[in-house]
């Protein structure tokens, strides 16, 4: 089975209602390649979901930026599950190497929230990714084989998740990762699937590609054979955004 490309655009905490109507604008009148070619979600701040979604063209989905770990209730300031399936907010972004770093999110609080999402019908972004460190002590693979054995842990199907591979030296720093650097990571946790869950789960979930994606750097990034797609930051609030998608073409 094929893997259809995945854009994924993560506003982060950005934006006032004026800004997130001229991003919505400016999807609504852009030329999109179809939505047999790629699957496009956007993924804007909790307060703008609700409006972005019904705002939006139907043929953009959206996702929350993150959700709680387990049953809604006494947890104030956070937002469940629940709460996303109800107002029928398809997708949720988890594990970003912002919350891991900035809120102490551990491999096993990820994968434990991935795993309560799935369980409430969502689709999940769960996102890996090294630092600067890990990658010149050489131990890349080691440190994202370990956040998705963390996940994998925790879940019984890959089906509804899409991982999102981002080096953390490459986020909002300009420093893209070279295509060969990502391909290099995205095949070994392709292989890592193989070895550990089976061949379909290797052959079939989308591996995409997070950090610094621009319109100018998407053509040959997508061009690399394990890579499905890419979870845009900074790019997905500008008009380049609809040249990112059309990287799918
Ligand atoms: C990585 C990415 C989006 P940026 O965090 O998830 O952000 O494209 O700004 O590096």
């Amino acid at each position: 089975m094929g893997r259809k490309f995945f854009v994924g655009g993560n506003w982060k905490c950005n934006g006032t209602s004026e800004d997130v109507k001229k991003i919505v604008a400016t999807l609504n009148a852009g030329q999109l390649p179809s939505t047999d070619v790629v699957e496009v979600v956007v993924s804007p701040p909790f307060v703008f979901l609700t409006s972005v979604k019904s705002e939006l063209r139907p043929e953009i989905q959206v996702a929350a930026q993150n959700c709680w770990v387990k049953k809604g209730g006494a947890f104030t300031g956070e937002v469940s599950a629940e709460m996303l399936a109800n107002l029928c907010i398809p997708w949720v972004i988890l594990g970003h190497s912002e919350r891991r770093a900035l809120l102490n999110e551990t491999n096993e609080f990820v994968g434990d929230k991935v795993a309560y999402a799935l369980s409430q019908g969502l689709k999940v972004i769960a996102c890996v990714g090294e630092t600067l460190e890990q990658r010149e002590a050489g131990t890349t693979m080691e440190v994202v084989a370990a956040q998705t054995k963390a996940i994998a842990d925790k879940i019984s199907s890959w089906d509804n998740v899409v991982l999102a591979y981002e080096p953390v030296w490459a986020i909002g720093t300009g420093k893209v990762a070279s295509p060969a650097q990502a391909q290099e990571v995205h095949a070994g946790l392709r292989k890592w699937f193989q070895e550990n869950i089976s061949a379909d789960v290797a052959a079939t979930t989308r591996i995409i590609y997070g950090g610094s994606v621009s319109g100018s750097n998407c053509k040959e990034l997508a061009g690399q054979t394990d890579v499905d797609g890419f979870l845009v930051g900074g790019a997905s609030l500008k008009p380049e955004f609809i040249d990112i998608i059309k990287a799918a073409e």
